[in-house]
């Protein structure tokens, strides 16, 4: 059963996998470059002209190509696995593969002949190749078909059960996937009628105010697309692997609900320092984006509950000896454990880059790369890594390769991320050093800066070498002759309780129209100002 969806499930996660490996490569080679190593000029023979182009190598393959892979493939397996049902139109889904790997193609080729190193924001005016925009084009369009895909078979499932409520996982995973379609209208926009046609020589200038509006339409909701994958192992699976119980699934319901609906209208908030945007509009998305941490404060009331109460059927007994007792020996419920602690600073640090005054101090410094690594770094990547410990045996119908090796490599992501991330959050915040930057060059970084410089350092070079133990690890799995001793099934958490939830969380209507309502009054303002008072005069920059 579910040979189809299991085999594409397989091959998008190996093509994440892959993209991760050669982004994650130039994660330590950047450290080095900012503690005054500078190794990019010896890789100019290997064809890298540049940090920066190293830089966006990084960001693009990691944050984009390697979440979005492994995300569709996730979902391809979790979507049949938990409706009991194969996809509708499994060719819809072969063919979305398709299309993205050949937007992949068309984005990474570019990249490599060092014509489109715009790094992963691709702001304007710093102008790409045109095929860098149209291959990304492609690739959310491919992106869209695997959703059309996965609501063709939600759709299926629903009038084959009338009445009855979607099972979690699959219930996540499509929320996940109308946010993504509603998200990526921004990019689209910004892309086709913008950038594409600028960069083809058809308009002669661009507006980068007009176009950064666009994508942050689209580029803070893009981070929940990453975080919602996560969390749906958080609630609908680990507590399974812990021997617990979901304590609220209604909660849960209706905490990806609640991202549905928030996500979008609080772009502006990476925009607090832009110049062209009237501050009235920054200060209502201002207020959604504290609306929006009330879903992850949420997730950790029930996620921990539903820890504790698998804690204390292992036997943990006290205010905390429960923790004691969950399976610090699985690593994939360690690896998803330690994402969820340093998930907990990532999220601190997010309150302080949303609060106005603080991310006047804290925009373009190191503090936000020290922010995003706690959170798309860890959170959702060490959370991917803990899925794949027993996703890619399931897949492979093999035992993991090395369960020791797995425990170190969640342990030193973990020690990696807390040091390298320390440094770089003290080093914004305290010298303001600027974030994507040759510090390693810069004329005025000060010998002070040397301490917290190597401290980063230290924790990337961590974070390599466990990101080497896991695909070793992954390969092990795979390519080892071993069969798995008995069929790995997909954990899937029961409810604590088993209430029925109410009818307003099986909804789509309310939701849809309260999150259109809501975009309508955080956007429709700010772009219709910004397209009255639009001028398309900038012409395209190549720096690096
Ligand atoms: Fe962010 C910039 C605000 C979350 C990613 N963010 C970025 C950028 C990225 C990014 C990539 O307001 C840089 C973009 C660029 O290149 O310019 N962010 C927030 C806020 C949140 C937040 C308010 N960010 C994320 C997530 C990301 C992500 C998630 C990726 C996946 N971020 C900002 C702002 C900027 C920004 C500004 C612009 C800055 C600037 O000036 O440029 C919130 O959603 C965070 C809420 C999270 C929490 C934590 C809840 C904790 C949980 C775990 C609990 C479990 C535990 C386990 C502790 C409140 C759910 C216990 C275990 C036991 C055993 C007991
Ligand atoms: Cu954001």
């Amino acid at each position: 059963m579910f040979k189809t969806s299991n085999k594409l499930a397989a091959w998008n996660i190996g093509l994440g996998m892959a993209a991760l490996f050669i982004g994650g490569l130039f994660g330590p080679l950047q450290k080095l470059e900012h503690a005054g190593i500078n190794l990019y000029t010896s890789l100019q023979n290997l064809g890298i002209a540049s940090y920066y182009q190293g830089l966006t190598l990084h960001a693009v393959l990691n944050a984009i190509v390697w979440t979005t892979f492994f995300i569709i493939g996730f979902f391809t397996f979790v979507i049949p696995h938990s409706l009991k049902r194969e996809l509708t139109n499994p060719k819809l889904n072969i063919a979305a593969f398709y299309i993205m790997v050949v937007g992949l193609v068309m984005t990474a080729v570019p990249i490599l002949l060092n014509l489109a190193t715009v790094l992963f924001t691709f702001y304007t005016p710093l102008m790409a190749s045109p095929f860098f925009y149209i291959g990304l084009t492609i690739f959310v369009v491919g992106s869209w078909v695997a959703g059309w895909g996965f609501f063709a078979t939600y759709i299926t499932w629903r009038k084959e059960h009338p009445g009855q409520p979607v099972p979690f996982l699959a219930f996540g995973a499509v929320i996940t996937m109308a946010l993504w379609q509603i998200a990526t209208l921004g990019v689209a926009v910004e892309l086709l009628v913008f950038v594409i046609p600028w960069s083809l020589g058809w308009i002669e200038g661009t507006d980068p105010q007009m176009n950064r509006t666009l994508l942050w339409f689209f580029g803070h909701p893009l981070v929940y697309f990453w975080l919602l994958p996560a969390y749906l192992s958080w609630y609908g699976m680990v507590p399974k692997q812990v021997g617990g119980k979901l304590f609220s699934e209604p909660m849960a319901r209706l905490v990806f609900w609640l991202f549905l609906v928030l996500s979008v209208p609080v772009g502006i908030h990476h925009q607090f320092l832009d110049p062209g945007i009237p501050q009235r509009w920054k200060l209502l998305q201002f207020g959604f984006t504290f609306a929006l941490f009330v879903p992850s404060l949420l997730t950790a009331f029930n996620v921990i509950a539903s820890l504790e109460i698998g804690g204390r059927n292992r036997g943990g007994t006290g205010l905390l000896g429960w923790i004691r007792a969950l399976p610090w020996d699985d690593p994939s419920f360690t690896a998803q454990n330690l994402a969820m602690i340093l998930f907990a600073f990532g999220g601190i640090s997010g309150l302080a880059n949303a609060s106005y005054n603080m991310n006047l101090a804290l925009h373009n410094t190191t503090w936000i790369p020290g922010h995003f690594h706690l959170t798309v770094g860890s959170a959702v990547t060490l959370t991917f890594f803990g899925i794949a410990y027993w996703l890619v045996p399931k897949l492979a119908n093999k035992p993991l390769w090395n369960r020791k090796l797995a425990l170190a490599q969640a342990w030193t992501w973990f020690i990696g991320m807390i040091l390298m991330s320390n440094g770089l959050h003290a080093l914004g915040l305290i010298f303001q050093a600027p974030r994507r930057s040759m510090l390693g060059a810069a004329p005025y970084a000060s010998g002070e800066w040397q301490p917290l410089l190597i401290e980063s350092l230290v924790g990337g070079l961590i974070l390599g070498v466990s990101g080497l133990l896991f695909y070793a690890n992954m390969i092990g799995t795979v390519t080892q002759k071993k069969q798995a001793p008995a069929p790995i099934e997909m954990p899937v958490a029961e409810p604590y309780r088993n209430d029925p939830s109410p009818a307003w969380l099986h909804t789509w209507r309310p939701w849809l129209i309260t999150a259109a309502v809501l975009i309508l009054v955080s956007y429709g303002p700010v772009l219709t100002y910004l397209f009255a008072n639009m001028e398309l005069t900038s012409p395209g920059f190549k720096l690096w």
